[in-house]
């Protein structure tokens, strides 16, 4: 193309030198809210020891409300709505992003939150394999009419290794275990407390058991595309969620505020310590 727009990002391969901005990006973190991504950026900024003000960072993509974009030092830190459609659009600018500014060896996290399956509330998930609602390791995508099956294994080195790092920190208790992503936040992951609901209890928890069986340790809406899109594409990923509740359980998010805040930054303070030890810094 004699021209790249990337429109969702606001950004373009003529109207931007992609090369110049994002040339030395070597981690890349995404996650729902756009909020969550401009405060990681801020505390990488802090754990980097990076020169200015962390409360200074701009959000790259202003000109749109779309999704958010923070870029501190070799780091980026980019939002991604909620569910596959969202994230999809936004993986595929990024990655076409990272292929104009020519970037290398770039490793890519997805941090969230997650429902747990037989999990203690806070406990962090690092994702095997993600699977569907039906426990495949796959994502559907349908291209001209026709199912497209894209396989969602992650890469095995990374998790291994950000799981020995969960065992260095203080208060970040975390498990390997495969993801299911659901299209649905409510009856999509069985919950009874959603607008409609056409299942009973016992189905509900028959489901999370036959889930469990599976492997699957939690619920979150992203996990398949992300995996299957980085992996078509070769770049190394991996998926971090923290549970916010156990789902066998119960369904409503009730925990406390500052709780659900302290949980979220589990995720952020284990890959912060995975980019701080391949950088050199600990
Ligand atoms: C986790 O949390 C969101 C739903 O509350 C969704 O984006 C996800 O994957
Ligand atoms: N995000 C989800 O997708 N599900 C939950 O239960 C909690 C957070």
């Amino acid at each position: 193309m004699e021209e790249d727009i990337l429109y969702h990002f606001n950004l373009g391969t003529k109207t931007h030198d992609l090369a110049q901005m994002f040339g030395d990006v070597k981690f890349v973190c995404v996650g729902g809210s756009p909020n969550r991504m401009r405060s990681f950026a801020q505390f990488i900024h802090e754990q980097l020891e990076l020169p200015g003000n962390a409360a200074d960072i701009r959000d790259i993509c202003e000109g749109t409300d779309r999704y958010s974009m923070y870029k501190v030092g070799p780091v980026l830190s980019v939002s991604h709505g909620m569910g596959v459609p969202s994230i999809s659009i936004m993986l595929h600018e990024l990655i076409k992003l990272l292929y104009h500014a020519r970037c290398r060896d770039v490793i890519i996290f997805r941090i969230g939150t997650s429902g747990g399956v037989g999990l203690p509330a806070g406990t962090v998930v690092i994702t095997d394999k993600a699977v569907d609602s039906f426990f495949r390791p796959q994502f559907e995508q349908v291209v001209l009419g026709k199912v497209i099956i894209r396989s969602t294994e992650l890469d095995e080195d990374v998790a291994q290794e950000l799981l020995q790092y969960s065992s260095e920190l203080p208060d970040i208790p975390s498990v390997i275990g495969n993801t299911m992503c659901t299209h649905d936040f409510y009856e999509g992951q069985g919950r009874l407390d959603g607008a409609l609901c056409s299942f009973s209890t016992e189905e509900k928890l028959e489901y999370l058991r036959k889930a469990s069986e599976a492997g699957v340790r939690n619920i979150e809406m992203e996990s398949t595309v992300f995996a299957a899109m980085c992996r078509v594409c070769n770049l190394k990923a991996a998926v971090v969620c923290v549970t916010l509740l156990n789902r066998f359980e119960g369904d409503q998010i009730s925990t406390p505020h500052n709780v659900l805040l302290e949980y979220q930054q589990r995720p952020q303070c284990l890959v912060a310590h995975f980019i701080k030890k391949h950088l050199g810094l600990i």
